[in-house]
């Protein structure tokens, strides 16, 4: 029998002091097939980083990673998706810490693996959707993702979502530590490439809820940072139009 692959969850913290613990249990009830969570945080001033550290001493499939300073999604991802590769992970998922990605999703995206190199948990395929966010920022990402899709020309319909599954040689491929981007644009490039570079992309549905607690952390510069990234990926597409070896 094949060894059972090695998975581990990346998780990115600022200021999720209210959800990391409840976050963690159900996650690790959900799906105990996950070997350990990666809590990145970004020195967040409610003490998330001693949260986590506790969490970590109490059990040991939790691990933290401590960042100095808060620097973005992007860079966060990176240093986590890094540290999962050194340790061996032969599938990285990621998620956010805020229950707006529900923990009992993630044996649904783990399960689409066995016919994909890259699940995305989708909003806007059939049996997706968002809950209850106000009418502005339901346009914003709706639009958002039409928008990448149109300039990007590929089938993808959620390019902006943070609920994701990937195999380690699409993270070897398409190196997101060069993708430079902070915020929504990191996902957005990091799917872009991995479709370039021929991987199978499946879209699982989800429904994303509203954050509960905590603070909203979206803003104007990752909005329009994404607006003039998406045509730059365009145009540096070329590269990455291979097929993995
Ligand atoms: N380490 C780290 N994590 C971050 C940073 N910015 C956001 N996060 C985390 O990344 C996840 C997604 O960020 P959110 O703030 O929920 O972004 P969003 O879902 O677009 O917006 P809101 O839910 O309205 O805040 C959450 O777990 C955040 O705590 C950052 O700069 N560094
Ligand atoms: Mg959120």
């Amino acid at each position: 029998m094949a060894a059972a692959p090695s998975i581990r969850l990346v998780l990115p913290t600022y200021n999720e002091a209210d959800n990391l613990e409840r976050l963690t249990a159900a996650v690790l009830e959900s799906a105990p097939e996950l070997g350990g969570i990666l809590i990145v945080d970004d020195d967040s001033p409610d003490g998330t980083g001693r949260i986590a550290d506790r969490l970590a001493a109490e059990d040991s499939r939790i691990e933290v990673l401590h960042r100095e300073a808060k620097e973005g999604l992007g860079p966060a991802y990176v240093a986590g998706f890094r540290r999962a590769l050194d340790e061996g992970a032969d599938l990285i998922v990621q998620m956010d810490a805020d229950f707006s990605h529900d923990p009992d999703d993630v044996p649904r995206l783990l399960a689409a693996m066995s016919e994909a190199d890259l699940a995305l948990g989708s909003r806007y395929v059939a049996g997706g959707g968002v809950g209850e966010w106000g009418r502005l920022r339901r346009a914003i990402s709706r639009w958002g993702s039409v928008y990448a899709r149109l300039w990007l020309g590929i089938p993808i319909r959620d390019l902006t979502g943070g609920f994701k599954c990937y195999r380690r040689e699409v993270l070897e491929v398409i190196r997101p530590e060069s993708v430079g981007a902070l915020g929504y644009a990191f996902q957005v490039e990091t799917t872009y490439r991995a479709q370039l570079a021929g991987f199978r992309i499946v879209e699982v549905p989800i429904v994303f809820s509203d954050r509960r607690v905590g603070e909203s952390k979206m803003s104007r510069s990752i909005v329009a940072e994404a607006a003039f990234r998406v045509p730059l990926m365009r145009l540096r597409g070329r590269r990455w139009s291979r097929r993995p070896g």
